[in-house]
């Protein structure tokens, strides 16, 4: 596996390269070119100098996360071809400029969703978390603008202002989308991606739903092992594959997080790794917790463990961290939190792997 980190671009992230090279044992970043829109085309050249900035910083280009499917393809409207030749012109172009791994969503509307964005904790540090009631009693505009207001002036990839500015009109045309429609037009999309795939040898992950059950009245489909094992096997290619996000799938208690790591061999391309602390009253309630195992409810032993067990060779990351040493920007995604959980997730590899070469 390689070790990685999120990066939001220049121009965007408040954290510098040369800060990320500094994080021992990362060696590349994941990141995607912000400014474009679901269904626009990247030029080789846009692509290039994101690359060659990367590197010039002593980093690898380690994958691209994410790049975003348009509406249409999820609802599955007439003109989605259109999208879709969109996006296989973008993955061509990627591999000709050598990127081989590409994550992606297939959540109606939203990305990922919390109800709060600045959580206090006990120890002062913040952190993102989740409430079901709150979201039961939302109305989803009021949703986004709550979100947007507490952003620190960032933008998170999925709440771009002009998507959600349309967001009434994107409701209306998802209201004869159900779950197996949405399953239909992932498999569309993706019979129709898989030859470019096989050519360029691109690597497709697609990150689970997060939360792991429909919110707003939506279908969503990648929340269980169930959903993701239908999708592998509908599209039965090496190209079609996952991003194992253990904070996503981990929202539901009832997912056995290591038993569907090893569900998947060959199947999982990349790799997220948080920690979530649940409160046991209301399982459908948490808080974005510290990676190491003793601060939340997942065991990030066993996890790691899978992921070694199935030779997972891919890129690895940690997940949203919380805001630690007054530090301020986009949540979940600072420095210092996302380092310490860098080099957690790396202790753990490195005693797992000594120990079973050791026999
Ligand atoms: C990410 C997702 O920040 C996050 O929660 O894990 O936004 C993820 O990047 C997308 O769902 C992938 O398309
Ligand atoms: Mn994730």
């Amino acid at each position: 596996m390689e070790m990685t980190l999120r990066w939001y671009g220049p121009g965007h992230d408040t954290i510098s390269l040369e800060q990320i090279r500094q994080i021992p044992g990362v060696t590349g970043v994941i990141t995607t070119l912000y400014d474009k829109m679901p269904g626009e085309v990247w030029t080789r050249e846009e692509i290039r100098n994101l690359k060659n900035y990367v590197e010039e910083h002593g980093l690898n280009l380690s994958g691209i996360e994410s790049v975003n499917v348009h509406d249409s393809i999820k609802i599955g409207s007439e003109d989605r071809d259109q999208y879709i030749d969109a996006y296989i012109e973008t993955l061509k172009n990627l591999g000709e400029e050598g990127i081989h791994l590409v994550c992606y969503n297939f959540m109606p509307v939203f990305d990922w969703t919390r109800t709060e964005l600045a959580r206090v904790l006990e120890d002062g540090s913040t952190a993102l978390a989740y409430n079901q009631e709150t979201v039961d009693n939302m109305n989803p505009e009021k949703m986004f603008e709550s979100i947007a207001s507490d952003m620190n002036g960032t933008v998170m990839p999925g709440w771009e202002p002009e998507r959600m500015e349309k967001i009434k009109e994107l409701f209306a045309l998802y209201k004869d989308v159900d779950a197996e429609k949405l399953f239909d037009n992932l498999v569309y999309f993706l019979e129709r991606i898989m030859p470019v795939c096989n050519e360029y040898d691109i690597n497709m992950a697609i990150h689970p739903d997060d939360p792991a059950w429909p919110i707003f009245g939506l279908p969503r489909i990648i929340n269980s092992k169930e959903g993701i094992q239908r999708v592998m096997k509908a599209v039965d290619n090496p190209h079609n594959g996952v991003t194992f996000c253990a904070g996503s799938y981990g929202t539901n208690l009832k997912n056995d997080l290591p038993e569907m790591i090893r569900s998947l061999p060959g199947r999982i391309h990349f790799a997220h790794v948080r920690n979530l602390k649940f409160n046991s009253i209301t399982p459908l309630d948490f808080e974005e917790a510290p990676h190491p195992s003793q601060c939340g409810t997942f065991d990030m032993y066993e996890i790691v463990k899978a992921l070694h067990d199935i030779n997972f060779d891919g890129p690895i990351r940690p997940d949203h961290g919380r805001m630690i040493w007054n530090e301020v920007g986009m949540p979940g995604y600072g420095l210092y939190d996302r380092a310490l959980g860098a080099t957690y997730i790396l202790g753990l590899w490195e005693a797992i792997d000594k120990n079973e070469k050791r026999g």
